[in-house]
């Protein structure tokens, strides 16, 4: 097993969802966390309760992925104390709405491709050099269920997951003559504020996408990351797809 103690780990997307899920799990095994999000005082108020639940060491950086200037100024100034991350865990990512393509918001295609996918490389790009530099570490990303299948009107959020899966392909033949692990972790439907997002605030539409079946938990993925995290370090999960009971695909979801 891969000890977690003392690993450093950064996450982006950390203030809501699988990213916090996962850095609860992550400070729990004994990790440093840098946490990263926009919401900097959900950050702040994890990084407390961390410290309370586990005497964790956290950094908290106020990170927007979609802006690359921003990103690589983070990374590049992080104390010298931070730099050398062992786990990158890619799971900031956002859908929003669910429309035909051809009545699609082109707004809301830029956003979901400059987050889940640009922003994810932003990142990548940014640290994977000092992983490289002491080759050692692992990249975990958040693909998705929606980057193996399409569903109707998921068309741009399901490029965007096909992309992570393309990257974490690339990533993994890249890195092949390092000691750089890459996985990646695709769940299914889990109840996070991921629905909520996509459909800017209207809760009871996001309620509904869970109704009559009892979603994945953010803690469930959280659990295949650590899975993944702590196999030894000639093991690589490569790639995880992980469902709720009684969800067979995107779209073959039996409902109570
Ligand atoms: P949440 O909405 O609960 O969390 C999303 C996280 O991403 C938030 O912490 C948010 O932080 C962060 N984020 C969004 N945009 C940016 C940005 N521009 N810069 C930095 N951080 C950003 O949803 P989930 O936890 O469900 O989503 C996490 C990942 O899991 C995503 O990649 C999603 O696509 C993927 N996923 C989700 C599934 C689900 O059913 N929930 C299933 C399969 C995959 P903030 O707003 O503070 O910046
Ligand atoms: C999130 C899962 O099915 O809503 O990636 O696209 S789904």
């Amino acid at each position: 097993m891969t000890s977690l103690k003392n690993k450093i780990v950064l996450i982006t997307g950390a203030s809501s969802g699988i990213g916090l899920s996962s850095a609860h799990a992550f400070a729990k095994k004994g990790a440093k966390l840098i946490l990263a999000a926009r919401r900097i005082d959900r950050l702040n108020a994890l990084a407390l309760n961390l410290k309370k639940d586990y005497r964790s060491e956290t950094l908290v950086l106020k990170l927007d992925v979609t802006i690359e200037s921003k990103v690589s100024n983070a990374i590049e100034k992080l104390p010298a104390k931070w730099k050398s991350i062992d786990i990158l865990l890619n799971n900031a990512g956002l859908s929003r709405g669910l429309d035909k393509l051809h009545e699609g918001s082109i707004k809301d295609w830029d956003e979901m491709i400059n987050t889940n996918v640009k922003g994810l490389l932003y990142v990548s790009r940014a640290v994977i050099p000092f992983m490289v530099k002491q080759n050692s570490g692992h990249i975990i990303n958040i693909g998705s269920i929606a980057g193996h299948e399409v569903y109707p009107k998921g068309n741009v959020y399901c490029a965007t997951k096909h992309a992570v899966d393309a990257i974490t392909k690339g990533m993994r033949m890249d890195l092949f003559d390092t000691d750089i692990r890459v996985t990646t972790i695709d769940p299914g439907m889990a109840e996070t504020e991921f629905s909520t997002v996509r459909f800017r605030g209207n809760v009871n539409k996001a309620k509904a996408v869970y109704t009559g079946i009892k979603p994945l938990l953010p803690e469930d993925v959280a659990d295949a990351v650590i899975y993944a995290a702590t196999r030894p370090q000639n093991v690589v999960v490569a790639e995880m797809i992980l469902l709720p009971n009684k969800q067979a695909s995107s779209i073959v979801v039996h409902r109570n």
